[in-house]
């Protein structure tokens, strides 16, 4: 018996979702190139008839990709229905496995009224590689006839559930579309939110307002800002109180004005010698943090004569407060000739 491989993607709406897109974001990454734009499937095409099933998918297009090129997040989809009274669809997104059809996701059922396009935002966060239709128990909206018989589509009878299979096609129609358009946009940080529209921040998973940045100016007066969300913290100011080098770490003392999650990060040169430390500090207390030099810079050290130093930068960061660093010498360690080793 064949173990389902897709079973890890497989998923409702807004349960796992999150998770799962940072998933497929992670498998994008490895496959394609970095930040394409929206992928835009399927048509806005006036329908013209009604398929005779419940539930139908595009299966092929001329010109005109059918499977999702990268994982992204569907934040809308559209149908142009000019003419047929009494349409209600929800879109279905598959995942082809093997001859099979898994339902991976869908939406809710939406009336579309007759007289143009109706459009639906969503957030569905998809893998690379399904496709889209639509299931209507009536008939699913569709665009005859585009006098080419390889735009092909397939129905079938019934609506499959989110999770399960279908194998399979009672009926595959030809030189026609389904009319169903859906945007797909791209998750650079697998948070669930499509980055061109729903995601303030593509660049922070945890943030889909607009990113964070250090040390706005203090608003006084003017149009203002647009802190949502009543009662924003007080911006605080933070200052490097002392950094030593103690063995091969480097000890931070820090006070803020104002409770502040702060990062400390040391560099030399630019370049960071350790990784960032997190931490929270209060007004009136010392924080201390803690920065391990890495390994090639205690090599550096090491090859360093003692008369000699390099310059440590530490700085440590707020979201909204005003940055701070301090210089710290870490002297070299290398004994005036002794034995000299050969690598
Ligand atoms: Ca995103």
């Amino acid at each position: 018996m064949l173990r389902p491989v897709s079973g890890a993607v497989r998923f409702v709406l807004g349960g796992k979702a999150a998770a799962l897109a940072a998933l497929f974001a992670l498998l994008a990454l490895a496959v394609s190139a970095p930040s394409a734009s929206a992928d835009q499937l399927g048509s806005e095409c006036p329908a013209t008839l009604r398929t005779t099933t419940g539930t139908a998918l595009q299966i092929s297009r001329v010109g005109a990709p059918v499977l999702t090129s990268q994982a992204g997040v569907v934040t809308s989809w559209a149908v142009n229905n000019p003419s047929f009274d009494g349409v209600t669809e929800k879109l279905k997104v598959f995942l082809p496995v093997g001859s099979e059809l898994e339902v991976v996701a869908e939406s809710l059922l939406q009336a579309i009224p007759k007289g143009g396009v109706s459009r639906f935002p969503v957030r569905i966060p998809v893998p690379a590689g399904v496709q889209f239709g639509a299931y209507d128990s009536v008939g699913v909206a569709e665009c005859y006839n585009t006098f080419t018989a390889d735009d092909k589509y397939g129905g079938y009878g019934g609506d499959t559930p989110v999770g399960s299979r279908h194998n399979g096609f009672n009926y595959v129609g030809e030189k026609s579309l389904i009319a169903l358009a859906v945007t797909v946009e791209p998750d650079a940080d697998g948070d669930g939110y499509g980055d061109e529209t729903q995601d303030g921040c593509p660049t922070n998973a945890a943030v889909q307002g607009p990113c964070p940045t250090p040390a706005p100016p203090p608003s006084s007066g003017g149009s203002g800002g647009s802190s949502s969300g009543g009662g924003a913290p007080p911006a605080a100011s933070l200052k490097i109180a002392g950094a030593k080098l103690e063995g091969n770490t480097v000890a931070v003392k820090l006070t803020s004005t104002a409770q502040a999650q702060v990062t400390v990060s040391g560099s030399v040169r630019g370049k960071p010698i350790a990784p960032a430390a997190q931490l929270a500090v209060t007004p009136g207390a010392t924080g201390r943090a803690y920065l391990p030099l890495s390994k090639a810079m205690r090599e550096r050290l090491a090859k360093l004569p003692r008369r000699q130093h390099l310059t440590l930068v530490v700085e440590a960061t707020s979201s909204g407060a005003v940055p701070a660093s301090l210089e710290v010498a870490l002297p070299g360690r290398k004994k005036p000739a002794r034995h000299h080793r050969h690598r």
